[in-house]
């Protein structure tokens, strides 16, 4: 195997024989073969749209294809082998289409003709040959550049998949994706060519956020300060992780009266800010910390556990049988939730004729009645409490109070801490970076980093909170909401702000928002922990001249470059 696309990747280079989040040689190779059979699938619809053949079942399946390999969302192999084998179904179901029309589908390509083998350890051998570093002979700039398109589509199938399944999508997203998959197979592309590929997905990426953002605030309302309590309520439980409202949703109404609490795990904490899900009153608090803890956090929690969307870990013997997953992520041998009985075609005509996308045929019991087996809390804890709801609405909403404080030099500088948490020891980086962050700054935060701080309490400038949650990684388009919408008041471009983003990535996700980032001229990202291993010393030369990207180094170092 041959996987490099995460932070944790092993001695900074790749995980070549087993990898360090769990995935095995199996899997990965499965994986790549999915990405190589998406390929061929994306030839022939991209060459379906040309001639106005444009097929949604084959959009959404590619777009969830594609986000099933990211990191810690499915390591079952057999949901990969289904995969794989429908996505070799609906290409050559599709050429014909694309043929009656008069399209040119690529017939010679590879890729548009491979056969999946029957047996397993076939399919494994055919993975083997595709896998990412395959091409010896490749220039290591194009490969380092063509992986960052890659990865980068990852993340934004992630956001586009949240963003649809609340009703939200767009096609130029759909064709993007598909775009970028043939793109990969190419070999006359130079290196400008990928790297204005690479800025384009950090603007279609802008466009997946914008409608998952539309999505969660269209659904669920405009987050608003919330006090979440981090203890637990007596009785039984059920503990939602990853980062699906709609799932935490569809669980709280399945729970309504039955005297089950719910409570949220890492990247579900800024579910409490939302009206329409904080209106049920047996969603009780947050517990644990981020997806790197669980194996200790779910193995002490007395109730059952929905993993929604990534980040599953390798769930410990003693939590197996409560542990559920959902939506796209899988672990093999665990019970999985999906939503059979509901086509993506029929969440669309329910939509369109008012049913909406109520429930999308999840049903939830297993989970209920695993709870209700459990022993629950034997009794209240309180541990603190900790604010969520800081999302663009909120932070706009006093943005008087936010221009006024700066001009009066009570508010000097603004930093976006925010990004991935990880295992490594180097990422204590941003807690003392939290820290040492002066009295007379805000530190506005986001996605599952911010556990490193979350529950600090940093006080206020003159009523405005200087510890602002804005939300998950998938609300990093409400953070860039908030800094255009600054810079607008000032009568200034965002790098001319008062304000410093300090970044901390681990997964696919985050390259598509630094990828955003950079699509916006956004300059001076301070990167961490380490620099990602897929990015050659040229590639790195073209965006620090560019976007002036730096590595972290050390609170006190950066603060004082930064501060002066
Ligand atoms: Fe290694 Fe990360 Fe790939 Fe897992 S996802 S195999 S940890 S590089
Ligand atoms: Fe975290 Fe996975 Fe990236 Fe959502 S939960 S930010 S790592």
């Amino acid at each position: 195997m041959f996987c490099y696309q995460c932070e944790q990747t092993v001695k900074g280079e790749a995980c070549k024989v087993v990898g360090v989040c769990g995935k095995i040689h199996e899997v990965s190779a499965l994986q790549d073969l999915l990405i190589y059979a998406l390929q061929g699938l994306a030839l022939v619809a991209v060459a379906g749209r040309e001639v106005g053949v444009v097929d949604d079942e084959i959009n959404v399946f590619t777009m969830e294809g594609v986000f099933a390999t990211l990191t810690n969302v499915d390591f079952d192999p057999q949901r990969f082998v289904t995969l794989i084998k429908r996505a070799v179904a609906l290409r050559n179901a599709l050429k014909p289409q694309v043929q009656a029309a008069g399209g040119n589908t690529g017939l010679a390509q590879e890729a548009c003709n491979f056969t999946p083998a029957v047996e397993l350890t076939e399919l494994v051998k055919q993975g083997e040959a595709v896998a990412l570093d395959s091409d010896p002979h490749e220039n290591a700039d194009i490969r380092s550049l063509k992986h960052i398109l890659l990865f980068g589509i990852k993340g934004v199938a992630a956001y586009a998949d949240h963003a649809k399944i609340l009703g939200q999508e767009d096609d130029q997203v759909y064709a993007f994706i598909q775009e970028s998959l043939t793109n990969t197979l190419r070999q006359d592309l130079d290196l400008n060519d990928w790297v204005g590929l690479v800025l384009k997905c950090g603007e279609i990426n802008l466009r997946a956020m914008e409608l998952l953002d539309a999505g969660n605030t269209g659904v669920y309302g405009h987050p608003a300060p919330t006090e979440v309590p981090l203890g637990a309520r007596q009785g039984k439980a059920i503990l939602v992780s990853g980062h699906d409202l709609k799932d935490l949703e569809i669980l709280l109404k399945q729970t309504e009266g039955q005297g089950i609490n719910i409570y949220t795990h890492g990247e579900m904490l800024p579910a409490h800010g939302y009206p329409e899900l904080k209106k049920y009153p047996h969603l009780y608090g947050h517990y644990g910390t981020a997806w790197q803890n669980q194996g200790k956090e779910f193995a002490e929690f007395p109730g059952s556990i929905l993993m929604t969307t990534n980040c599953i870990q390798k769930p410990a013997s003693s939590y197996q049988d409560n542990i559920f997953t959902t939506g796209l992520v899988g672990w093999p041998q665990v019970t999985h939730v999906d939503d059979k009985g509901c086509s993506s075609i029929l969440d669309r005509v329910k939509s369109v004729v008012g049913l909406g996308f109520a429930d999308q045929g999840k049903d939830f019991s297993p989970v209920i009645k695993k709870a209700q087996a459990m022993s629950g809390f034997a009794s209240d804890s309180d541990q603190g409490k900790v604010m969520v709801g800081f999302a663009r609405n909120t932070v706009l909403g006093v943005a008087d109070k936010i221009i006024e404080a700066v001009k009066n030099k009570d508010l000097r500088h603004f930093f976006l801490v925010g990004g991935c948490d990880g295992a490594k020891p180097g990422r204590n980086y941003y807690t003392e970076f939290v820290e040492k962050v002066p009295k007379d700054c805000v530190v506005l935060t986001m996605a599952c980093g911010k556990f490193r701080f979350f529950d600090k309490n940093l006080g206020d400038i003159g009523g405005i909170p200087r510890l602002l949650d804005v939300g998950q990684c998938n609300d990093a388009y409400s953070a860039i909401q908030i800094a255009v919408a600054l810079a607008n008041a000032f009568d200034c471009g965002v790098n001319d702000l008062p304000l410093s983003m300090i970044i901390s990535w681990y997964e696919q996700k985050a390259v598509a928002i630094l990828l955003s980032l950079f699509h916006l001229g956004i300059k001076n990202i301070r990167l961490g922990p380490t620099l990602p291993a897929f990015i050659t010393p040229n590639v790195l030369k073209v965006l620090v001249d560019n976007f002036a990207i730096k590595p972290i180094t050390t609170p006190d170092d950066d603060l004082r470059a930064i501060l002066g």
